[in-house]
């Protein structure tokens, strides 16, 4: 699965990276995996935010040889994988130790615990209790950014003051979620948190500025640091969707475009 590839850095140093060949996604047409065999699979599919959270921990924490991406074809499911494997028929999930584990949060603690790798949440209590609130949060924020959008997404280009309050209320919660500590991540150093939130704002920044004309980052700082740092980290980058892509689907979804 994995490809060594040489390249040379900026400075004229012969560096070699681990690139991944990401496996083609399975359809209706896919037999199943040899299930429950002892390998440790994260079913998936690379446009899903939900799913992108786990691959980015699995990915930071260097399970890219202990945990094999299984990419499932949403739109033509195969019908094993809800028989077989998930019956919520949802991804992420994950087959490990003889059993599936589902809910993209649960599973980034899971990882956390189970495997080895950066350990992505403190010990600090007060880091710790944050975390739990910040990850408390993921479900309202996104929702309450995809309520601005229905507000009267049939001003294109014009932002409703009604949806454009919703839009302040969920970014400004991450600006300021930002400052509480020193450092560019949500708990200072990386950690789950930031894995939990960026598959959301990486979506929602695109689309915001192509239809609203709006920069999120526009007036918060911390909120472009962030972003920044993060677009720094290659077990994020190599898992970012494409942002054409992200724009044509939303603009379907959300604007029935
Ligand atoms: N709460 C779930 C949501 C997962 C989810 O909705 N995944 C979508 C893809 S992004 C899915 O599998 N949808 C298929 C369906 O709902 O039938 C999680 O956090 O893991």
């Amino acid at each position: 699965m994995s490809e060594l590839t040489m390249y040379w850095d900026g400075i004229g140093v012969q560096i070699s990276r681990v690139e991944e060949v990401l496996p083609a996604a399975l359809d209706s047409t896919s037999q199943p995996p040899p299930l429950f065999d002892g390998t440790t699979r994260l079913y998936t599919n690379y446009q899903c935010p939900y799913a992108q959270r786990v691959w980015i921990t699995r990915n930071y924490k260097g399970l890219q040889d202990k945990i094999k991406l299984v990419p499932i074809d949403l739109a033509n499911r195969p019908a094993w994988y809800k028989e077989k494997v998930y019956p919520e028929n949802k991804v992420p999930s994950l087959e490990h130790d003889n059993k599936i584990i589902g809910e993209s949060l649960d599973l980034l603690r899971y990882l956390d615990a189970h495997f080895e790798g950066p350990p992505l949440l403190p010990n600090d209590p007060a880091k710790r209790e944050f975390a739990e609130e910040l990850l408390t949060y993921t479900d309202t924020f996104s929702k309450t950014v995809f309520s601005a959008f229905k507000g009267d997404v049939k001003l294109v280009g014009v932002i409703p003051s009604f949806s454009y309050s919703f839009f302040c209320a969920a970014f400004d919660y991450l600006e300021s979620a930002l400052h509480k500590f020193e450092g560019p991540f949500f708990l200072g150093d990386v950690s789950l948190v930031d894995f939990a939130y960026i598959p959301f704002v990486e979506r929602f920044q695109l689309f915001i500025q192509e239809v609203y004309k709006y920069d999120i980052t526009s007036g918060r700082p911390k909120l472009a640091t962030w972003i920044e740092e993060l677009n720094k980290i290659d077990a994020y980058t190599v898992t970012k969707a494409d942002s054409e892509y992200v724009i044509q689907r939303y603009k379907k979804v959300i604007l029935g475009q």
